[in-house]
């Protein structure tokens, strides 16, 4: 940071990265952040030398999937981009994918439980331990289905999606009679052990995924989930746009607080197009980072100040993550302004020598001696988008050359030409993969039905030989259109029009005898 004599507030975009003046202030933001293909190559190259996951070790089945799975997977999808060299029939097959499928291989025996909901840890080398208690949180029984879909679409292996989506319908038949979800779970006897209803911690990204997961995979099923449970959210636990914590059961409030871990519902919010509230709740959060120069863990909503020791901030992304899809959705400067603040005080808090340290204590600024991996992962990451609205990750293919690639075992589908799903951990997903590898073997599969069906006398095909342990295909699901049918249009508008809803031109054709 250098003092800077000037204007409050000016952005300046250059080859050299991009320069924001400010208060007097001048920041330079490096594109290195998310483009320096040459440390990617480096990590990825270590990776797969030195990783080694058949080892005795208890891990978080959640942490595991959605830091080194997530990230895996993620990598895997920008391979190309950052200058690798890729197998033959990428993004199909690579290392960084073998590595993915062999760690969430490792998290596979915790969901092999009488519900389907997966205990909190597992041990990688032995499976569960015998003493493992079943008792785990929300957030760690409906936080797979980003990941594990889009690995099972990858190697052809349905048994990742198929336990993401028995964990979820586990899961949703617990619900309250009013339409809530408790903190914890006992994942062998449904019963709920912690009972508070929220959007924050322990909860969080179960909403986060049905969200994602509806528009990633274009599934009813999870947006109707969601639904659901938002029109229970708002009922019971929204006052005056914030977000309280009430007893599952009966909607009564058992904590007015807000979390920091909260904030990521505004962008959420905006994601399924309600602005309006995003926005108000938005302006809420943003509140308590300018009294403080961050968001504490907990904040008294009544009494308007911190919480008996919850006063850090461990530099959380929510709120800037929010931001950045609020401006995205707005365009309204406010967001860039929260950036600001954001960058300020971060720079100014919790530098230091070695790195970013959480705050210890908001109301002093104290430091701890630690700085959390989501930091680099998310809320460094968020930041940077925030401020470079025209970034592939945006999607739209605005940057030109190189925007897009070619992929799948021959070819024919392409990646990169759209949006990015960013799972919990801020891992961006591109969703055009789900189209590449094994659903495209699936949609040969399809197209010849339909023409088999069409050199039928009667005009039928047989039906497809029920898989057992699958769940019921989703009707949106199949490219094949019966006679007179009509496709429906997208429940969520997706970036790129994937492989089979091309596919469905064909069939519509075909099965239209035009
Ligand atoms: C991250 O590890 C993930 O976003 C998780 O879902 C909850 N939030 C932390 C960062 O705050």
């Amino acid at each position: 940071i250098e003092k800077f004599d000037s204007w409050p507030l000016l952005l300046q975009l250059s080859d050299e990265g991009m320069t924001i003046f400010y208060n007097k202030f001048k920041y330079n933001v490096s594109p290195k952040v998310l483009g320096n293909r040459t440390e990617f190559q480096r990590v990825a190259s270590l990776l797969q030398d030195t990783v080694d996951f058949d080892i005795d070790v208890n891990a978080s089945v959640f942490e595991t999937n959605i830091r080194v799975v997530g990230g895996l997977l993620s990598a895997h999808l920008l391979a190309g981009r950052a200058g690798m060299e890729l197998e033959p029939g990428w993004p199909c097959s690579g290392p960084l994918l073998r590595m993915a499928e062999d760690a969430a291989r490792k998290l596979l025996p915790a969901f092999q439980t009488p519900t389907g909901m997966p205990y909190g840890t597992v041990n990688l080398l032995h499976g569960v331990s015998p003493t493992e208690t079943p008792v785990t949180c929300t957030a760690g029984v409906g936080t797979f289905i980003l990941e594990f879909a889009m690995l099972s679409r990858l190697t052809g292996d349905p048994t990742f999606e198929n336990a993401a989506r028995r964990a979820l319908r586990a899961l949703w038949k617990t619900r309250s009679d009013i339409g809530l979800v408790g903190n914890h779970i006992d994942i062998l006897s449904k019963k709920w052990v912690a009972q508070d209803a929220g959007i924050g911690a322990g909860v969080d990204s179960y909403f986060e995924y049905l969200v994602k997961g509806a528009i990633m995979l274009q599934d009813e099923e999870l947006l109707n989930m969601f639904q659901a449970y938002d029109q229970a959210i708002q009922n019971y636990t929204r006052f005056d746009d914030w977000y309280l914590w009430v007893q599952m059961h009966k909607g009564t409030v058992s904590m007015p607080v807000f979390q920091s871990l909260e904030a990521f519902w505004p962008g959420l919010q905006s994601l399924l197009g309600n602005l309006d509230s995003a926005v108000r709740t938005f302006q809420n959060y943003y509140s308590v980072w300018r009294q403080f120069g961050g968001l504490p863990e907990f904040y008294s909503i009544p009494q308007g100040y911190t919480v008996d020791k919850r006063e850090g901030y461990p530099l959380r992304p929510e709120l800037i993550e929010s931001a950045m899809y609020l401006f995205r959705a707005t365009g309204d400067h406010t967001y860039l302004q929260l950036g600001f603040d954001a960058l300020e005080s971060i720079e100014r808090i919790a530098k230091t020598p070695c790195g970013y340290a959480s705050v210890k204590d908001l109301r002093d600024h104290q430091l701890d001696n630690r700085m959390e991996s989501f930091f680099l992962a998310e809320t460094i990451k968020y930041l940077y988008l925030l401020f470079d609205p025209t970034h592939f990750l945006h999607g739209g293919g605005t940057e030109g050359d190189g925007s897009w690639e070619e992929g799948g075992d021959g070819g024919q589908c392409v990646l990169g030409a759209g949006g990015f799903i960013f799972n919990t951990e801020a891992h961006p997903l591109d969703p055009a993969a789900l189209y590449c590898c094994s659903r495209h073997a699936q949609d040969h599969q399809e197209l010849r039905d339909i023409l088999l069906s069409l050199s039928q006398p009667d005009g039928r095909s047989k039906p497809p030989a029920k898989q057992t342990e699958d769940p019921p295909p989703n009707p949106s699901d199949s490219i094949a259109l019966k006679p007179g049918e009509k496709r429906t249009p997208p429940l969520l508008s997706c970036p790129v029009q994937p492989f089979n809803a091309r596919l469905s031109i064909f069939g519509q054709v075909f099965t239209d005898n035009t």
